[in-house]
C-alpha cells in the first residue's frame, strides 16, 4: 500500500493512507542503507506488519527540516520583531528556485509600523511582486487558502516571524503552540519542534522550525540566474561580474534606485561566498 509520512517521532513513522493513519516502522534494510525516510516521503508500507517497506522516488529533499516533495513555501517574512533581514529572504528565495519549490512571500507584524515604516516596507515587498515573486500579507487568508489548494506546503522563516500563529489563523482547531517573541530570542530556541504535515484544503502544511540557508551551496552560474531582475540587463562586457565593471548597467539601475539596493548587496555577499568555496 502506498502512503505520505506525515509525522516522524524518533523510530515511529505517522504515514497516512487516504483518511486512515497507520504507526509504522521501518524495515532493517533501511538503517544499513543509510537511507532514512522523511516527513513528506511517498512510501510503499505494509499496513499488517506496520512496516515502511520502500520509499519512492523524491521530487526533492531537504535536510534542514528534514523533508522531502515539498511543492509550496511560505517564507514567513516579518517587518519588526524580528526585524527583516533582506539576505535572509534573498537566500531563502534562491534555495526554494534550487529545489524545485515555489517560494511565497508572506509578509508579518505590518500592524507592528507607523506609517511612513509601513509604506516604506509595502515597497519594499512590491519590487518582489514586480520581479516575478508572490508576495501575500498575514491578513489576507483567502488568497493563502487558495495557493494552498491541493499542495504540499512549508511555512518557513526565522523564529518568531508568526509562522504557527498563520497556521492557526487558517485552522484554530490545531491550535499550535506559539511563543513570545522575546522569550523565544532569548533562549534562543523554536517553539515549534516536531515536524508534522497538517491536512488542509486538499493540501498537506508543514509547520516548520525554520529552514537552514546553510544548504544553499550555490555555484557562480548559478548566482547570476538567482537575481531575475538581473538577468534582462544587457551589460556591455558579455560576462560582466556587475562587481568591479566601469560600464555595468546593473550598478547603474542600482543607482537610479531601480534595482533594489539590498538585492544588490544580497548578490555581492552571495558572490563572496562563492568564491570562498
Ligand atoms: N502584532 C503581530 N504579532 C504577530 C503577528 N504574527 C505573529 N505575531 C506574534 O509573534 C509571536 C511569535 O509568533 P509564532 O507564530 O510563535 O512564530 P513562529 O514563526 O511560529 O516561531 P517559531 O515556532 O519559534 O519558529 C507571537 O507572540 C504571535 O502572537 C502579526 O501579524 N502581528
Ligand atoms: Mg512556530
Ligand atoms: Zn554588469
Amino acid at each position: 500500500m502506498k502512503g505520505q509520512i506525515i509525522k516522524i517521532e524518533s523510530t515511529l513513522y505517522t504515514v497516512k493512507h487516504h483518511d486512515k493513519k497507520t504507526l509504522c516502522v521501518l524495515r532493517g534494510k533501511f538503517r544499513k542503507q543509510h537511507i532514512l525516510p522523511r516527513v513528506g516521503d511517498y512510501v510503499v508500507f505494509d499496513e499488517e506488519k506496520k512496516v515502511i517497506e520502500e520509499i519512492l522516488p523524491r521530487k526533492n529533499a531537504f535536510e534542514r527540516p528534514f523533508v522531502a516533495n515539498i511543492d509550496l513555501a511560505f517564507l514567513v517574512t516579518s517587518v519588526y520583531m524580528p526585524d527583516l533581514v533582506p539576505i535572509l529572504l534573498d537566500k531563502l528565495l534562491i534555495l526554494m528556485q534550487n529545489h524545485q519549490v515555489t517560494p511565497i512571500i508572506c509578509v508579518t507584524k505590518m500592524d507592528l509600523l507607523s506609517k511612513e515604516k509601513k509604506q516604506a516596507m509595502s515597497s519594499f515587498f512590491s519590487y518582489y511582486q514586480k520581479i516575478g515573486y508572490t508576495v501575500v500579507y498575514n491578513d489576507e487568508l483567502d488568497k493563502i487558502k487558495k495557493l494552498i489548494q491541493g499542495k504540499t506546503c512549508v511555512f518557513t522563516g526565522q523564529t518568531g516571524a508568526g509562522k504557527s500563529t498563520l497556521l492557526n489563523r487558517l485552522e484554530p482547531k490545531w491550535n499550535l503552540k506559539t511563543g513570545e517573541v522575546s522569550k523565544a530570542l532569548g533562549r534562543g530556541k523554536h517553539t515549534t519542534r516536531t515536524v508534522e504535515l497538517l491536512s488542509f484544503l486538499g493540501g498537506k502544511l508543514l509547520d516548520t522550525p525554520g529552514f537552514s540557508s546553510l544548504e544553499l551551496s550555490l555555484k557562480n552560474e548559478e548566482l547570476q540566474d538567482a537575481f531575475p531582475e538581473f538577468q534582462k540587463i544587457n551589460c556591455p562586457f558579455k560576462d560582466c561580474t556587475h562587481t568591479h565593471e566601469k560600464e555595468c548597467l546593473v550598478k547603474k539601475q542600482v543607482n537610479l534606485k531601480i534595482i533594489l539596493e539590498s538585492r544588490y548587496q544580497s548578490y555581492l555577499q552571495l558572490k563572496e561566498e562563492v568564491k570562498k568555496k
